[in-house]
């Protein structure tokens, strides 16, 4: 931060703790008298000085916050008042290095789920209901087009959620990446960038980012280490999708350098569940072939197609056990640095189908389509770090298709595909 001359103040003030509450807030205050109305009019109820001209905002900022129950004075973690740029700064040091957890939910906390129609989003909002948080909320697609950079500050602006948990994404597998990797750019640039920015603008506590394991070089150190991420060219089937990963890795990476927010990025594996997407152009393998299985036992076809060479390694984890995990680093977890979730083994595309059609009862051949892409030969995360925090998987993966198939026909979803 650096003075300027008397009238030409411009500075920013980042993450003041009120009475040792993480309560974060950000704004940029001008005081440059060639600025025009608004910004000249922000200081001058409160006078020149730099001290007054915090104080005032402080007021103003506490005035508006429902959960700060104390007087804007006592504004320092150690019942100090800021009195110059200077000590500004070095109050930012201190929240930086001595950061508390900044996150311990109670049940009455607001979460914000952005894309709960998803695989993952939707297992999030269940367990968070299920565990009492009944301030969980959630907008369709219809109600709030995440794309759409007005509408998620407005919506941001009136629901002011202290937790936003973003699972939004436009997703496919390898077909609908590689035939769509405009719309996967674009789409999730615009999406991740208009929540990160506005869970800053208006004060979120805390929010996890969800990424993937695409993030990753295509040969990668397995299992991957999240050392590994900007080491090397990435699967070209899926690069568009993983450079707005990054990208969104990389915002929330420096919302934490720049303002000190606590927004985490989570790279999750291949995931499947309950919800699964069966759509034959844009799922993913194991709602692919579970369809597919499902489809020639009923029609009592003798063989199934199976794309690539079968050689590919995958790891597959339910949905269930990510959103345990998200929701224990959530609370657990409060570094800058990426993190891998994961169940730490990887099968090959050729035993998931047999795994498959054994779980789907269909005892017919598999004929491999080499024409189609293997995409990365395997992607298998390190999740040394997860375990380290005492998290660890609990769906075995046959037991995991088992219930995602009943799920499925329970909700007629394969029923109607014969
Ligand atoms: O799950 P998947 O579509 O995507 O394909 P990725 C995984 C592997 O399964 C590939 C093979 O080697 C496919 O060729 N496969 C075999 C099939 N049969 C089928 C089938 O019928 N359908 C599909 N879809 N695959 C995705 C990325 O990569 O992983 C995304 O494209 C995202 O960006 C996601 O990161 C998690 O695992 O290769």
């Amino acid at each position: 931060m650096t003075r300027r001359a008397r009238g030409d103040h411009r500075f920013r003030l980042v993450h003041v703790a009120i009475n040792r509450l993480e309560f974060r807030f950000s704004f940029t205050l001008h005081c440059d008298s060639s600025l025009p109305g608004s910004a000249r009019d922000s200081r001058a109820p409160f006078g020149d000085s730099p001290n007054a001209l915090l104080d005032g905002c402080l007021r103003r900022v506490a005035a508006n916050c429902t959960r700060v129950a104390c007087a804007p004075q006592s504004t320092e973690p150690r019942g100090h008042r800021f009195h110059s740029f200077d000590e500004l700064t070095i109050a930012h040091s201190w929240k930086r290095e001595n950061a508390t957890p900044a996150v311990q939910l109670d049940r009455s906390e607001k979460i914000y789920v952005a894309g709960h129609r998803g695989l993952l989003g939707g297992a999030l909002v269940r367990l968070l209901r299920a565990r009492g948080f009944e301030r969980t909320i959630a907008r369709s697609r219809s109600e709030l087009d995440l794309g759409n950079a007005a509408a998620v500050c407005a919506f941001f602006k009136s629901e002011r959620p202290a937790v936003v948990l973003l699972a939004a994404a436009k997703v496919g597998g390898i077909k609908a990446n590689s035939d769509a990797p405009v719309e996967f750019l674009l789409e999730n640039l615009r999406i991740q960038n208009n929540v990160i920015s506005a869970a800053h603008e208006y004060g979120a506590r805390k929010l996890v980012f969800l990424g993937s394991s695409c993030i990753y070089p295509k040969f990668a150190p397995q299992p991957i280490p999240e050392r590994a991420l900007l080491t090397g060219p990435l699967e070209p089937t899926n690069e568009a999708y993983a450079i707005a990963k990054i990208a969104g890795i990389k915002l929330c990476q420096s919302y934490a350098r720049q303002y000190g927010e606590n927004f985490i990025s989570v790279m999750p594996t291949n995931l499947y569940g309950p919800g699964e997407n069966l759509d034959p152009h844009t799922s993913h393998v194991l709602g692919a072939l579970l369809r597919k299985a499902h489809e020639a036992k009923v029609s009592g076809a003798g063989e199934m197609v199976v794309w690539g060479t079968g050689e590919p390694r995958r790891e597959f984890l339910h949905v269930d056990d990510a959103a345990d995990a998200v929701l224990s680093l959530l609370e657990n977890y409060h570094s800058p640095e990426i993190i891998n979730v994961g169940c730490g083994e990887d099968i090959t595309v050729h035993a998931l189908a047999r795994l498959i059609c054994d779980v789907v009862g269909f005892n017919g051949e598999l004929k491999f389509d080499r024409t189609k892409p293997d995409g990365t030969p395997r992607k298998l995360l390190d999740i040394t770090k997860l375990r380290q925090l005492g998290w660890s998987p609990k769906i075995g993966l046959r037991e995991g298709i088992a219930c995602t198939y009943e799920s499925l026909l329970a909700q007629s979803a394969l029923q109607t595909m014969q």
